[in-house]
């Protein structure tokens, strides 16, 4: 395949714009690739973005979101509102069957034309969630749909940088898994908005609310929203009209405080520190592997001249950076 051209850029771009799927779907692959095509890509969207509203879904293995995230699409679209979904798969090795079972089960709602399903590999990346799936979301914005939700695995860090892409973030337990609310690390709790008590058919439940409720009251609480905790059962929908409901109120709030503008600032200036690693990664690792540099530096190295931390730091000086060694 030969590269796209500027005009296919532009082309592509228009055609994501006026909401063609097979273009979305298109510009979607470019930009998980990681070719500089896909960057030209977000360029050329990025002044059409900013009209959905990004919601995060984020939780440990096997808490519903994947259901939980089927049953808002529904009851999205029962209120005549479209919707994107984007299923980020975790870097570390998961059993295949998990993300096969997700796409089965949502091939239902994909069948909707209004209805846009994507499964994601969030590989190579730092941190987890990154440029692509923060790239992706703003594809699906531009491509009009209403609402953008962003699932992914996580109670740790991956789950906290969700807050990089997404405005809203549900943080989804359940009451059987033994996770108790102690275990779970601050940073996820200060980061979500809502917090979920999902699989509310089975026991345990009342007390994880309880827990959670307290955590919230706990937790540093922006000013004009208390987080709600919500109990829901996925497989059955119940719930799932109030955690909608919730979600609204919080759009409706983000939009209304300086905390929205806050977060949408703190999210563009995320992308770019992201762009920036990635530009640096690319030239340091350019640098590195480059014969030149190589045959330069080992036969000093195997000499008894240098040694590791020494040649570290005269490289970086070579390329006007500032060893953080104390010369
Ligand atoms: N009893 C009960 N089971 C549920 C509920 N919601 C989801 N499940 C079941 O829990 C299992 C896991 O659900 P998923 O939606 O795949 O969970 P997930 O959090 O997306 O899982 P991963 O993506 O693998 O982390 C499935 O067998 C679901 O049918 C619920 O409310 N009640
Ligand atoms: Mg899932």
């Amino acid at each position: 395949m030969t590269a796209p051209s500027r005009h296919d850029i532009d082309d592509l771009a228009a055609r994501i714009k006026a909401g063609e799927r097979v273009a979305l779907a298109r510009g979607i692959s470019l930009i998980e690739s990681g070719d500089p095509e896909g960057l030209a890509l977000s360029e050329a969207i990025f002044a059409d973005g900013g009209r959905a509203h990004l919601i995060g879904v984020t939780g440990p293995p096997g808490a519903g979101k994947s259901t939980l995230t089927d049953a808002l699409v529904r009851a999205y679209r029962a209120r005549d509102l479209t919707v994107a979904v984007l299923a980020v798969d975790p870097v570390s090795p998961r059993t295949g069957g998990a993300t096969l079972g997700d796409r089965t089960r949502m091939m239902a709602a994909s069948a909707d034309p209004k209805v846009f399903i994507r499964s994601s590999a969030a590989r190579g990346q730092h941190g987890g969630l990154g440029l692509t799936t923060m790239q992706t979301a703003r594809l699906m914005d531009v491509a009009g749909y209403d609402r953008v939700i962003i699932e992914t695995v996580g109670t740790g860090q991956d789950g906290v940088t969700i807050a990089t892409v997404a405005a809203t973030i549900l943080l989804v337990q359940t009451g059987q898994n033994g996770d108790d609310v102690q275990a779970l690390k601050a940073g996820i709790l200060e980061v979500a908005d809502l917090y979920v008590v999902n699989k509310a058919d089975l026991p345990g439940t009342d007390a994880m609310v309880a827990d959670l409720r307290e955590a919230a009251a706990a937790a540093n609480q922006p000013d004009g929203w208390a987080r709600p905790v919500i109990a829901t059962t996925a497989t059955d929908g119940s719930g799932i009209e109030t955690l909608l409901d919730a979600i609204e109120a919080h759009r409706a709030y983000l939009a209304s405080s300086p905390e929205g503008e806050q977060r949408a600032a703190g999210r563009l200036w995320a992308e770019v520190q992201a762009l920036v690693h990635n530009e640096v990664r690319v030239a340091v690792d350019r640098y590195m592997t480059a014969p030149a540099t190589m045959h330069a530096a080992v036969p000093a190295l195997i000499a008894g001249r240098s040694n590791p931390i020494q040649m570290a730091c005269s490289l970086l000086a070579a390329r006007g950076w500032t060893p953080t060694r104390p010369q």
